[in-house]
């Protein structure tokens, strides 16, 4: 487990390690470099390889539609999705409304 930060190296004697991240506490949605070089028992250093993770938002949102219970015949009303959220580092951007017809129950 590691919490990294940018250009501060962290060393260990273990070949692998836990970028440490969670929601409060994530790497920004987009492409993120990582570098490594290894040094062996002589003090020898390697020159450093590099690879880009993509951080991207994978969780989908969730939509919320509310509206009048009832409305008069042949009344305008609104169809409401402003509770409708996304979790993931995202945001919902597009409503995609639909009348599917009358309620069969
Ligand atoms: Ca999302």
């Amino acid at each position: 487990m590691a919490n990294f930060v940018i250009g501060t190296d962290i060393s260990t004697d273990t070949p692998t390690i836990e970028v440490t991240l969670s929601t409060d506490n994530p790497l920004p949605i987009g492409r993120q470099r990582f570098r490594l070089v290894v040094i062996d028992d002589s003090g020898n250093s390697s020159i450093a390889d590099e690879l880009v993770v993509i951080i991207a938002d994978v969780d989908a949102p969730t939509a919320v539609l509310s509206a009048p219970a009832s409305v008069g015949l042949g009344r305008s009303f609104n169809l409401d999705g402003s509770k409708s959220f996304d979790v993931g580092g995202g945001k919902v951007v597009k409503y995609v409304w639909t009348y599917v017809g009358p309620d069969r129950g």
